[in-house]
């Protein structure tokens, strides 16, 4: 993982991050020069724990606990971002000092004619998987789409996140009969046959020095089409509009917020084989983490 979406010139529009060239991203590179730029968003700082927002002070904070993503290092107390310097230190926007832990959902389904039949471009075919458009306006561009994900709330599960994200950003927050049929039959879907496309850090554009995104993407891939159909796709809370979107290894530019477009592609190739070979006992390694990430955690 390297940082692309968290160096630049500007964090998130409200304050400047100082320059990072590409070379000096690792920590283990001399930079003299770096002379960070620090932001707290203001209205944090009252947070009292337990909420999403933790204490303004992080030496209360007993970052072992918060090591499920991954070891995390600390100097004098405060949390070092595990991939690099991102020219800005504080929790920036983030609620959280160190990982701030999110879920997503990657539902898919295969793109069909008329008559029922699996439509190919070039002798594959065209997935189609649930996304958003960011109120926010993600990183610009077509990277302001996105999978439907959201925060980790406080108490919650990895599988309650994405269910309840799902409802809101993509059923619009319903909660009619149908909704209710559709997310019973989600849940059993995520049961049986979700698997953790991606889980780990999140190159997103809100990652300071001590505060980084992480997430866990579930990808469930109705074969046959016929329960991810029935999605009642509106948008709402972080969402301006929820669609099927089509991935296709043609397109060009396949891009997406953060780095959701990875995990697209490689929930393609996994349903399409053309992963690389992993041995027995991967694939047993695999399985258990799914079903004990889907069910459990
Ligand atoms: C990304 O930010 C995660 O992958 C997830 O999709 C999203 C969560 O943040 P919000 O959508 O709640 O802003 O890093």
């Amino acid at each position: 993982m390297f940082h692309s979406k968290c160096i630049g010139n500007s964090y998130v529009g409200v304050t400047s991050r100082f320059d990072v060239p590409q070379q000096f991203i690792k920590w283990a590179t001399p930079f003299p020069e770096y002379q960070p730029y620090q932001y707290n968003e203001p209205s944090f700082l009252s947070a009292t724990p337990p909420v999403w927002a933790d204490n303004v002070d992080y030496t209360t904070i007993d970052f072992n606990e918060r090591g499920i993503y991954g070891n995390i290092t600390t100097i004098n107390g405060v949390p070092i971002n595990p991939v690099g310097r991102t020219g800005i230190t504080g929790r920036g926007v983030l609620g959280k000092w160190g990982p701030n832990p999110a879920g997503d959902p990657l539902f898919t389904k295969w793109k069909r004619d008329d008559d029922g039949n699996i439509i190919m471009v070039n002798g594959k075919p065209i997935m189609m998987f649930v996304a958003i458009e960011r109120v926010d306006g993600g990183d610009g561009g077509n990277a302001r789409f996105a999978l439907p994900g959201g925060m980790v709330d406080y108490g919650e599960s990895i599988s309650m996140t994405i269910l309840r994200e799902f409802n809101e950003e993509a059923l619009g927050g319903l909660q009619t009969d149908e909704v209710k049929h559709i997310t019973s039959q989600l849940t059993q879907m995520m049961d049986k046959t979700g698997k953790i496309i991606y889980r780990g850090y999140v190159d997103d554009r809100r990652n300071t020095d001590n505060a980084w995104m992480v997430t866990t993407c579930i990808h469930v891939h109705d074969k046959t089409g016929i329960i991810f159909d029935k999605f009642p796709l509106k948008g709402g809370d972080d969402a301006k509009q929820a669609f099927w979107m089509e991935y296709h290894p043609s397109l060009e530019n396949f891009t997406l917020y953060a780095n959701h477009a990875d995990w697209v592609k490689n929930a393609y190739d996994s349903l399409n084989n053309i992963q690389p070979q992993k041995t027995w006992f991967e694939h047993i390694i695999d399985m258990v983490r799914s079903y004990a990430t889907c069910r459990f955690i």
